[in-house]
């Protein structure tokens, strides 16, 4: 059916068959860690690969695969492999393609231990990497080397709001021979597909936008061939991180609503990214929906819409993004995004505390950048918050 219906139509259908045994319309969560075998043979046959059916749940759950087919069905891929947090899924990607000596080029500003896992762990067993800024192709090319396997991208980059072109990484990902890998948290299969644009493989961490209610933490993979979902899985099975079955509905069950929920939070973006722009005690606001985005060229061309995500600075620095943080009352101050609630962040003083100041200026990660996730929430009631906020600062 995926290849017939629109995106909500999928996101409530997909993987969600009435169940057979008594018709209940909602996937039943079949929370089991072993299945019973009709036989010997049967269950020989399942081990062998010959006959389908389930085992244990570390190496496949039924209620997983409803929310594997409907994920795998709205990013328009082969199969998909969900996972216990999105940094299971990411891991399991390099712990499956990379080898002793190979290397990989990533985005420079990814999620922190998307990069951690490579440099600090993968490292260990001779994997070399280069960190680059891919919203410039020829950053790539400079950083590939003749023993370069993967190309592991992020758009859009978290927190700066910067993209880089997934059909220019793909021209060179084939001219290379490379895995190219992408982080598709921030967009969602809604506003931007990357195996269309010729991207192999597809992460995401579900416990942001796909199940959308921060309640959970999960992650999965969507491959674009058979191949890479056999060695997947099979790495999967054999090192663990597998998701659990009422994790799998409850992320199935948000799923349901994906389109709903990211069009009304990117409604309100849109409204709050051009109020902040108006606003005095704002120097500058980045979101691919506004006119001056610099990359919104790419941002058009690669994406359904601006999604719901945007940084922005405020005057006076430190103490005036401190001050924000402080002052708002409907946005609550918390890390992750993605789910219905407004969460607001100050990178500079939380998740990038760690980075040296050069570091953090020179990835765009300035002290007045304010992280809004923006929810669902009524948008008057979110400008009106943000407003009273500011004014601290007038
Ligand atoms: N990829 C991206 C783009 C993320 O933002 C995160 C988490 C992950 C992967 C990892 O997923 P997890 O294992 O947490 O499911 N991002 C977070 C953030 O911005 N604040 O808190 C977590």
């Amino acid at each position: 059916m995926s290849d017939h219906h629109g995106f909500d139509t999928e996101a409530v259908h997909a993987g969600s068959e009435p169940d057979q045994r008594f018709g209940a319309v909602s996937v039943p969560i079949y929370q089991s860690s072993p299945f019973a075998f009709d036989s010997v043979d049967q269950g020989a046959g399942r081990f062998a690969g010959t006959e389908h059916g389930y085992i244990y749940t570390r190496m496949g759950n039924p209620t997983a695969a409803a929310l594997e087919e409907a994920v795998a069905s709205l990013e328009h891929g082969h199969a998909a492999i969900a996972t216990s947090s999105g940094m299971a899924a990411i891991s399991n990607v390099f712990f499956t393609f990379l080898e002793a000596n190979s290397h990989v080029v990533g985005t420079d500003s990814v999620y922190g231990p998307s990069r951690v896992v490579v440099e600090k762990y993968f490292s260990r067993f001779g994997v070399a990497s280069t960190f680059v800024d891919t919203s410039d192709p020829d950053n790539i090319r400079r950083a590939i080397r003749p023993e370069t396997v993967m190309l592991y991208v992020e758009t859009p980059e978290n927190p700066t709001i910067r993209l880089t072109d997934i059909a220019a990484c793909a021209t060179i990902a084939g001219e290379h021979g490379l895995l190219l890998v992408v982080d598709n948290t921030f967009a969602t299969p809604l506003l931007q597909r990357p195996l269309e644009l010729g991207a192999d493989i597809v992460v995401h961490s579900m416990t942001k936008f796909l199940n959308g209610h921060a309640d959970v933490v999960a992650g999965i993979i969507v491959t674009s061939t058979e191949e890479q979902r056999v060695r997947l899985r099979t790495a999967l099975n054999h090192h663990g991180g597998c998701i659990d079955p009422h994790q799998a509905w409850l992320v199935h069950r948000g799923l349901r609503t994906l389109g709903l929920r990211v069009r009304k939070a990117q409604e309100n973006a849109i409204a709050i990214a051009e109020f902040l722009r108006q606003h005095p005690a704002v120097e500058w606001v980045r979101y691919p929906g506004t006119p001056d985005y610099a990359q919104r060229e790419l941002a058009e061309r690669q994406m359904e819409g601006p999604g719901a995500i945007l940084c922005f600075g405020v005057k006076r620095g430190l103490e005036g993004g401190r001050k924000v943080m402080e002052a708002v009352g409907l946005a609550t101050l918390a890390v992750s995004l993605g789910g219905v609630e407004t969460l607001i962040e100050h990178p500079a003083s939380m998740t990038h505390a760690g980075m040296a100041i050069e570091d953090r200026e020179s990835a765009g990660i300035t002290d007045n950048l304010v992280r809004l996730a923006v929810g669902c929430e009524n948008t008057e009631d979110l400008l009106e918050d943000l407003s009273q906020a500011l004014e601290t600062l007038i």
